[in-house]
């Protein structure tokens, strides 16, 4: 599955080796859309970064190629803080998904550049190997209980380690995390968003019938955990994740919506499931709170949405205080950029939990080729200078944008929803 990336080491050079000389970003759909930032150095030096915001991608696009390339040209590509603090505090106007994605392809471009400078992989730049590989958890799912059980033995029967089950809900059609497509499952598939109708109670009476069976069918060894996409309020999300404690989860995912930060302690007051949230936190203040008053778990911010490298170790230390470890978000609609780069930051990070892997179509991986690997439960990063991920531009122009968009979700009564 994994393939050597064309770009080599280059020997390390001076300030105008390092001079940024041309920045760009590349849009292709194969099969979904990804942006990806290409910046290269005066000496030849490309580095990529990820700037994909599902549903979302033309605004990051436009932001960097309006916003921040005319800055980026003539710029030291060695001086990755102060660009990043250029970027942040430069702008006036702070955080939000779609600056902190822009920030993060330039951080994650610019870090990829050093470590090829380097001739380093990118994990020994943050301070070297603390494992030999990441946990990942794949996605099993399936329309009804039965379904979803055969789906777990198969992704058991590929070596993994921790599976994360969604199940269809009695009486709902189509809900969040259920796929009939060959690869993972990916749901931002038209134009317009799909509109898909949501029940709480018969999610609340489902949902703990299928981790009875899951631990009936597969033992106590295997890791299981869930993701409630934000659908219940706090006091559902406590009776849920109360109710699962019999099935010993490794994490119950975004039990509630997390603008209310207080929300999680009634959550915490019922139950000791373990529980992950920040898949759509974009900076260390989203994580705060919830850190900081020991209200999670797992934190799954991760580097394309939240600033990159640079500002999302900031989040892995604050959280390493509290004994939260991380979990980043690695759905399709992150790019294999982004996986990779990721892959370094969890192969060196202390406070390591676990890393999401979906997989991605074999079209997109030709697009990226990528020195990355998945062996027995566990993603492998190569030894590749910088983060190891490339892309084949010839191939990604075949692939044009496509405008798609998230589902969203509706009441019986028509009530809009969170998806
Ligand atoms: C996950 C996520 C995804 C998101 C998707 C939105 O846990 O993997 O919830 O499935 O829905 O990334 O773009
Ligand atoms: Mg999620």
């Amino acid at each position: 599955m994994s393939t050597s990336p064309s770009s080599q080491a280059q020997p390390a050079g001076s300030t105008r080796d390092r001079e940024i000389v041309d920045a760009r970003v590349i849009v292709t759909c194969p099969g979904r859309n990804f942006v990806t930032l290409r910046i290269e150095t005066r000496a030849g030096v490309v580095g990529l970064g990820d700037a994909t915001l599902n549903g979302r991608e033309l605004a990051v696009a436009s932001y960097l190629t309006d916003h921040v390339v005319p800055n980026l040209i003539g710029r030291d590509a060695g001086r990755i803080e102060d660009t990043w603090q250029f970027f942040y505090r430069g702008a006036y106007w702070r955080r939000g998904p779609v600056t902190m994605t822009a920030i993060a392809a330039v951080d994650m471009a610019l870090w990829d550049i050093v470590a090829k400078l380097a001739g380093m992989p990118l994990y020994q730049l943050l301070g070297g190997r603390s494992r030999d590989g990441a946990l990942v958890y794949g996605h099993a799912s399936g329309a009804t209980i039965d379904e979803t059980s055969e789906a777990v033995g198969r992704f058991k029967e590929q070596g993994y380690l921790a599976i994360r089950a969604q199940s269809g809900v009695p009486g709902l059609k189509k809900n969040y995390g259920v796929t009939n497509e060959k690869y993972a499952y990916e749901p931002a598939e038209s134009a317009l968003p799909a509109e898909t109708v949501w029940s709480t109670p018969s999610y609340l009476s489902s949902t703990p019938r299928l981790f009875e069976r899951l631990r009936r069918d597969h033992g106590e060894e295997i890791e299981l955990l869930h993701d409630v996409h934000h659908r219940l309020t706090p006091i559902e999300a406590a009776r849920l994740a109360r109710d699962l404690e019999p099935y010993r989860l490794f994490w119950l995912e975004d039990p509630t919506p997390a603008e209310n930060q207080a929300a999680f302690e009634v959550i915490r007051r019922h139950s000791v499931t373990p529980i992950a949230t920040g898949e759509v936190f974009n900076s260390i203040w989203d994580c705060k709170e919830l850190i900081e008053k020991q209200l999670i778990d797992y934190i799954r911010t991760t580097l394309v949405h939240a600033g990159g490298i640079t500002h999302v170790r900031r989040i892995a230390d604050l959280a390493a205080l509290y004994r939260v470890r991380t979990g980043f978000h690695g759905a399709t609609d992150l790019s294999p950029v982004c996986m990779g780069a990721a892959l370094h930051f969890d192969t060196w990070v202390p406070n390591f939990g676990i890393q999401e892997f979906m997989r991605h179509s074999p079209e997109t991986l030709a697009v990226f080729p990528h020195d990355y690997e998945f062996r027995a439960g566990r993603l492998h990063c190569g030894e590749s200078p910088g983060h190891g991920v490339t892309i084949d531009e010839e191939l990604a122009k075949k692939y044009p944008y496509s405008p798609k968009q998230l589902p969203i979700a509706r009441l019986e009564d028509g009530t809009m929803w969170d998806w």
